[in-house]
Formats: C-alpha cells, sequence, structure tokens
C-alpha cells in the first residue's frame, strides 16, 4: 500500500539522517542539508572550507575558538560547527588567562546530555578544568569516544554559558577506512 512504503520510506530517512552524524563525511551525500540541522557540521573539504582538521594523518589538536582562545561572548557554537568534524582521538584545548585584579575567571565543565547543554544547566556537570588550568599552553581535552559532548564555561552559575555564549557541542566521528 502507497501510504505504507511512503511511511517506511520516511522512518527510513529519519534512520539515515541519524546515520549522517557518523558518515557526515567527504564522500557521502544523502541529498538533503545536513548542514542546516546538524550542528556537528558541514561536510569539511568542500571548496571554500578551510577546516585543517583533517582525518588523513593522526589525531589534530585544535584550540578552541581558534586565535580568540575561551572567552566571555564569542560564539562557541558557531566555531564548532565551522570547525567539524572532529574526530575520536583529537585533543580539545582549552586557553584561558588564570584571573586577577582584571581577567575574570572561567573554567570548563563538561554536561551531562543535550537538555542541560541546551539550558546551560550546571548541576549535574562535571568540572574538567578549573579556573587556572586554562594558563599557559592551556588545557588539554581528548575527544576519547565516539559520543556527543557537551562543553561549557561553568562560571557565575551558567551565566557564561548563557549570555557569554561558551558552550559548544561535537560529536567526533570515527576516523575512515583507508583501503
Ligand atoms: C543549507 O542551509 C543553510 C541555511 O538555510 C544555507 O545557508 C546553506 O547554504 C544550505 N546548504 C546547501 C548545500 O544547500
Ligand atoms: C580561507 O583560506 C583562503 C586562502 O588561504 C583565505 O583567502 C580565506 O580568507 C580563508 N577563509 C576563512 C573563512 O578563513
Ligand atoms: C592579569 O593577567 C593578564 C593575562 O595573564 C596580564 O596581562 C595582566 O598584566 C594581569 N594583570 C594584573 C593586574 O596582574
Ligand atoms: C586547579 O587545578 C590545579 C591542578 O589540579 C590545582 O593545582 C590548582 O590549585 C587548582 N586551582 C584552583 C583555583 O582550584
Ligand atoms: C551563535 O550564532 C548563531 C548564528 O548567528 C545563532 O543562531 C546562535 O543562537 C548563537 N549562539 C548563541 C549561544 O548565542
Ligand atoms: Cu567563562
Amino acid at each position: 500500500m502507497a501510504f505504507t512504503s511512503a511511511h517506511s520510506l520516511i522512518l527510513i530517512l529519519s534512520a539515515a539522517s541519524m546515520l549522517t552524524v557518523s558518515l557526515a563525511n567527504r564522500g557521502w551525500s544523502y541529498g538533503f542539508n545536513n548542514t542546516y540541522y546538524w550542528p556537528w557540521g558541514p561536510n569539511n573539504g568542500s571548496p571554500g572550507s578551510n577546516n585543517t582538521n583533517d582525518d588523513d594523518d593522526g589525531p589534530s589538536k585544535i584550540v578552541v575558538g581558534g586565535s580568540d582562545n575561551w572567552h566571555f561572548g564569542f560564539n562557541y557554537s558557531v566555531w564548532a560547527f565551522q570547525n567539524s568534524p572532529f574526530y575520536v582521538n583529537d585533543v580539545l584545548v582549552f586557553k584561558y588567562d588564570p584571573p586577577n585584579d582584571t581577567v575574570f575567571p572561567h573554567s570548563v565543565y563538561q554536561l551531562p546530555n543535550l537538555w542541560s547543554y541546551l539550558r546551560c544547566d550546571l548541576s549535574r556537570a562535571k568540572m574538567i578544568a578549573n579556573t587556572t588550568q586554562g594558563g599557559g599552553d592551556g588545557f588539554e581535552f581528548v575527544l576519547k569516544r565516539w559520543q556527543p559532548y557537551y562543553f561549557a564555561c561553568g562560571e557565575r552559575g551558567g551565566f557564561h554559558c548563557r549570555e557569554g555564549r561558551m558552550k559548544f557541542m561535537v560529536l567526533p566521528l570515527l576516523r575512515r577506512w583507508h583501503y
């Protein structure tokens, strides 16, 4: 029956769109605009993409925010989107000066799920770097697993996360096999 098969097709397509998360990679195309739906980003290596976070060699070290480092007001969601994809075993480097009379404190927390991420709810978050650990060469965090990671600054009870835009999520991909 036409309805049933159309319905199954939709189910398959939504399943495929979930899979795109893992398959979002050069050379894969499903003919729909996944850049719009998936915060972890556009297929890179496309013309105009300056992404050097390549899957051709080993893990990359990526400074969060690039030359902006980790500070209040920079849009890290957009940064993460533009710098995706990330791969398992890539290293994120959070750089922020230790606080003093003129420098406000920052920190890095990992949030347990999407809901807490969206609300900047830090109540069940885990501090992964305190206010001084971003100094010098920065704090390094390895994306060890194929899972979503939700990061936020934990300062001022979520204010830096909410108003300061100091949050982003990544889903590191598995590296492609080479034949
Ligand atoms: C996908 O959608 C976004 C937002 O509407 C748009 O900026 C982008 O150009 C689209 N990409 C493609 C490949 O259609
Ligand atoms: C990408 O790289 C090109 C050439 O290296 C440069 O002209 C361009 O400004 C870069 N674009 C961005 C968004 O960084
Ligand atoms: C505070 O720290 C910043 C960055 O490390 C430094 O440039 C500045 O001189 C320090 N200010 C004071 C008052 O110590
Ligand atoms: C931050 O953590 C480092 C390393 O564990 C520790 O030496 C330092 O005292 C801590 N700083 C603060 C402000 O808690
Ligand atoms: C970052 O910028 C994008 C695009 O302008 C916007 O949709 C998004 O809400 C911003 N993120 C935050 C946390 O303000
Ligand atoms: Cu902060």
